[in-house]
């Protein structure tokens, strides 16, 4: 049992390191696996976690690290729901001698050192991916090639570097154009109603990009229901790869996945051991990645774990 002066010694000072972790909801399947991922790894490392669920607001989880502040933990971690806001709450947490590490998601800041490590995927390069298969899957084509987007969450990291990614990608080819794009929140529902809208307004679609599997299944739903085939008279592509994107892969609904990789629990808890024992760590830490078509999709559905 350690002092009060033992607090700003290196490392915890009963040795067992707790941990804030501040979620952005569950809005998807992606979020789901995430969270599994942070729960498990947690319980693995034998690091006390407290977690807390935002429920996709900003502010609740500028309330859930304030918390973590007051009840001294070892070290914060946290997913933020947007790219802006955060260097406040980041402060504080500096003051209060509490490192902070980043999740999934990034944020813009004019003080890097607010933060000690960012883990997580590179969503320009996921756009990249989505945007180069679909210009070579077009490149003989001699009329326009219409497009609609359905985005996640206005002003996530996600949402905005897909976006970028992507259209830097097609930018490629002059006949692919985005003729409609809405954020659709990263789920399900909110997908579902941005098609049905972009089907009631724009004619002649021929390629959905949806920024994460749920609003593409939301849509595909849309679809259904509007008498097309998706897959066929629309072509779809999605991100994340969570099982029942890969399984509508399988059934031809959707024609191209880029992964994005849900599993940050072991790598976040690695991280946090070594901040909180005084070792050095590197700033950014980018997760693997592949690409799925059909035929991949089939070959790694029975061993994925979300
Ligand atoms: O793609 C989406 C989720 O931040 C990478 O958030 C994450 C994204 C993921 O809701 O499904």
């Amino acid at each position: 049992c350690g002092t009060a002066a033992d607090a700003d010694a290196v490392g915890p000072p009963d040795g067992r390191l707790t941990m804030g972790f501040s979620q952005v909801g569950s809005e998807s399947g992606w979020r789901t696996a995430n969270t599994k991922s942070i729960q498990e790894s947690a319980a693995a490392a034998g690091v006390e976690l407290l977690f807390s669920d935002a429920q996709q607001s900003r502010d609740r989880q500028i309330e859930a690290i304030r918390s973590f502040i007051a009840q001294r933990v070892d070290v914060i971690a946290f997913s933020p729901v947007v790219e802006t806001g955060w260097d406040p709450v980041l402060l504080e947490a500096r003051q209060a001698g509490i490192p902070v590490i980043l999740t999934d998601r990034a944020i813009q800041t004019s003080d890097s050192s607010l933060y000690q490590s960012f883990l997580g995927s590179d969503f320009i390069e996921e756009g990249n991916k989505a945007g180069t298969w679909l210009s070579d899957l077009y490149n003989t084509a001699e009329e326009p090639v219409s497009i609609v987007e359905i985005r996640g969450t206005e002003d996530s990291a996600p949402a905005i570097e897909r976006k970028l990614g992507f259209g830097a990608a097609i930018a490629q080819n002059p006949n692919l154009k985005i003729v409609a794009s809405a954020s659709g929140d990263f789920t399900r529902a909110g997908g579902k109603a941005v098609m049905r809208d972009f089907l009631a307004s724009t004619p002649d679609i021929d390629v959905l990009y949806a920024h994460n599997d749920d609003m593409g299944l939301g849509a595909i739903e849309a679809i259904e229901e509007a008498g097309e085939v998706p897959g066929e008279d629309i072509k779809i592509i999605t991100v994340d790869a969570v099982r029942e994107g890969m399984e509508a892969l399988i059934d031809g609904k959707i024609n191209y996945i880029v992964e994005c990789n849900p599993l940050l629990g072991p790598q976040l808890m690695e991280l946090a051991r070594k901040i909180v024992a005084g070792e050095r760590v590197l700033q950014r830490v980018v997760t693997e990645e592949t690409v799925f078509e059909r035929s991949g999709a089939l070959a790694a559905l029975p061993g994925r774990r979300y």
